[in-house]
């Protein structure tokens, strides 16, 4: 167990003596130690070489000690494992040749976590050798829905028309993809697990686009699945994070996980209400907030907290990412607002 165990703690509703705090992409462009590393590295050379993953994964819990660090990778990389070549241009990521009907499905394999991306195995090693127990370690990936909204797009888009037609002109098709990358994450998590991860995150940024009938025949199930595979092999606590997840909170919670991370269209007094102690919370202020003047961001911490009635099991984190124009200077605010909570 972790020296500070506080997100541990929090995951599984025991008191802690104040809300452990990280926040979603923690590590990346706002920060110039990022930068400084990608100016040598490409992208993907970075996810797949240990020794400098686990450097930039280390560099925001130095500056502004949080209470956790998250490996640093990506989510479409079990993507470019299950056979999809993948590139990342300046205006995002671009899977070649995306998966619009049954001949390209066929080219998609499950990817076997310790053959074919065992590079992010020895990031985890790296991270863990070089924290000391400090603080713990998150792995994470995507969830079905959300690689599959890469994986038929081909890249970032704003109204997922390849994906939805595919969910409404042939659903079938789509379920198989869905069934190949539920194997493939579950797989993936339980061998973070295996490795030392202390526990992970599901990100199903994009399920907030589906309909609630939708979320349970499209992403439920299959969360569930990976779910249950992981409890297999630990024991460990799990996150699920959705963008726009108002709709369908209970529906996550139903999926077995430890905590629910949610964004800030949801108020946070709503949330906890609504999840009923039945798992953690996670969440919930805009990234834009970093954008405010440093004690408007104190208070919108403080509120957040107190929104929250001093219960255990909540973890202080943005609603989605940190943006990039992020001044490094609000991130040491924000943490130092949760650090310095005085309960009124
Ligand atoms: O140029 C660069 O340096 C690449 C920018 C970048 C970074 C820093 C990408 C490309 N990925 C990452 C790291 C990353 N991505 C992390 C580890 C860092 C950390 O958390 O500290 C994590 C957890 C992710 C997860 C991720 N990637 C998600 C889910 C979370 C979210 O924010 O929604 C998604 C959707 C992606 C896809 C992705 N990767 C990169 C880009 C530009 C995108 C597209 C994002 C989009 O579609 O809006």
């Amino acid at each position: 167990m972790p020296k500070n165990d506080r997100l541990i703690k929090a995951c599984q509703q025991q008191p802690v003596d104040r809300p452990p705090v990280w926040l979603m992409r923690q590590a990346g462009r706002y920060m110039s130690e990022y930068r400084a590393v990608r100016a040598q590295t490409p992208f993907l050379e970075l996810c797949k070489t240990p020794k400098l993953a686990a450097e930039v994964t280390l560099q925001p819990y130095e500056h502004f000690g949080m209470d956790a660090v998250i490996i640093f990778s990506d989510i479409l990389i079990p993507i470019e494992a299950m056979g999809m070549g993948l590139e990342l241009s300046e205006r995002g990521p671009v899977l070649h040749n995306p998966v619009r009907n049954a001949e390209r499905l066929a080219d998609i394999r499950v990817a076997d976590p310790y053959q074919d991306t065992p590079f992010v195995l020895e990031v985890i090693q790296e991270v863990k050798k070089l924290i000391k127990d400090e603080v713990p370690v998150i792995g994470f990936a995507g969830a079905p829905w959300t690689m599959a909204s890469y994986m038929v797009e081909g890249g970032t888009t704003k109204n997922f028309i390849e994906l939805k037609r595919l969910r409404f002109a042939e659903p079938q098709l789509l379920h198989t993809l869905l069934e190949k990358i539920t194997e493939t994450v579950a797989k993936y998590l339980a061998a973070q697990l295996e490795t030392g991860a202390d526990l992970v995150q599901l990100f199903d940024t994009w399920a907030g686009e589906l309909s609630r009938d939708d979320y349970r025949i499209f992403a439920k199930p299959y969360i569930q699945q990976i779910v249950k595979h992981i409890r297999t092999v630990s024991d460990r606590p799990i996150i699920l994070y959705t963008n726009g997840c108002a709709s369908i909170l209970e529906d996550m919670i139903e999926t077995g996980v430890d905590c629910v991370s949610v964004d800030w269209r949801i108020d946070l007094a709503e949330a906890k209400r609504r999840v009923a102690g039945r798992t953690a919370i996670q969440g919930n202020i805009d990234p834009c907030a970093l954008l405010a003047p440093a004690d408007e961001l104190t208070k919108i911490v403080q509120s957040n907290i107190d929104k929250f009635g001093g219960d255990p099991g909540l973890i202080v984190n943005l609603g989605h990412g940190i943006l990039p124009p992020t001044p490094p200077a609000s991130v040491r605010v924000f943490v130092d607002a949760v650090k310095n909570y005085q309960k009124k």
